[in-house]
């Protein structure tokens, strides 16, 4: 069956839906979220967005008729409310909710994943996963369409925001024709993307300009030119009063390198280390980021490790170096 198909009969059948999210959401698990709720809702659907934890303020703008929960807030204000369908987007593991959240998704009557990373056949047969959407934003503004809602300004911004952020302003192999296609729906409804791209992304004070310079000088590649990597330690995060979500797009910049086929940024977060890879498109660093116990997809994958900062780097430069077969 396909997936529209499937979308459209779980949605037949239920009155009332809570949709959630992974934990530390982006703006493609929000930014859906958001918009499959106000869209449901306008078929007359009882919606109730839940998170384990509240909006981070910076997203609180996508969320205009504040309708996404924090787990807490739900629970004093609906009590013992049950649903008939419960829709995750953004991951295909019940894991990655937050526990509280979790739970609540096992009292639903129908369990519902939309999402678009790679994952095991025998889910994406039961659920709406299209590994080809260049964001969950796509796939629920396809969803969306399905259902006949049209697409409003509302509706728009969230989802024009979930693909601008899950592919870098539009820069990734998962990008198509349809991407755009849609992108030019959204558009359509009277949302700018200068005003968006500034909504997401131009909220930064000098300081944040700063860290970055500091970070970037200290750029290192490989002798082939073919690998670079950032550093973030925590001290720095004190040191220039930057949050450690906004340090998310730093990697990004290595792209623009020449040669560039994998960047990673290493990021001190207490007894661990964050690794985030970034591809061009020719080496699949979900891969690399799976043989290292993380995951997600071909041009954009992360992972944690323990350890210090300098016995983790050499550890994952030896190893990337080793895929790409070089020296
Ligand atoms: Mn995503």
């Amino acid at each position: 069956m396909d997936l529209i198909k499937k979308f459209k009969q779980l949605i037949d059948k239920a009155e009332s839906i809570i949709i959630s999210t992974h934990i530390f959401p982006d703006a493609d698990g929000i930014g859906s979220q958001i918009a499959l709720c106000l869209a449901l809702s306008k078929i007359n659907k009882k919606v109730y967005c839940v998170n384990e934890e509240g909006l981070l303020p910076r997203y609180l703008y996508l969320d205009q008729e504040k309708r996404v929960y924090s787990f807490n807030r739900f629970k004093k204000k609906y009590k013992s409310l049950k649903t008939d369908l419960f829709i995750v987007v953004d991951t295909y593991s019940i894991d990655r909710i937050g526990e509280n959240v979790r739970r609540l998704a096992m009292e639903s009557k129908n369990l519902l994943f939309i999402d678009h990373h790679p994952c095991p056949p025998e889910l994406m047969s039961l659920h709406c996963i299209d590994t080809s959407a260049s964001a969950t934003g796509e796939l629920a503004g396809a969803l969306i369409q399905s259902l006949g809602i049209p697409l409003s300004k509302e509706i728009s911004l969230p989802l024009y925001t979930s693909i601008l952020i899950d592919t870098s302003s539009f820069r990734y192999p998962t990008v198509s024709g349809k991407t755009h296609r849609l992108l030019a729906q959204l558009l359509d409804s009277g949302i700018q993307p200068s005003i968006a791209y500034n909504q997401i992304y131009g909220t930064k004070e000098v300081s944040y300009l700063k860290l970055l310079g500091k970070i970037l000088s200290e750029t290192k590649v490989t002798e082939e030119g073919t690998v670079a990597w950032i550093c973030l330690y925590e001290n720095q995060l004190k040191k220039y009063n930057v949050e450690y979500e906004d340090t998310h797009g730093f990697i990004n910049h290595l792209l623009i390198l020449k040669k560039i086929k994998v960047a990673c940024m290493f990021k001190e977060r207490g007894e661990n280390v964050k690794i985030s890879f970034r591809s061009t498109g020719d080496v699949n660093v979900e891969f690399l980021a799976q043989a290292l116990g993380g995951g997600g997809h071909k041009h954009s994958a992360a992972t944690t490790r323990r350890g210090l900062m300098k016995e983790v780097i050499p550890e994952v430069i030896t190893k990337i170096k080793l895929m790409l077969k070089e020296r």
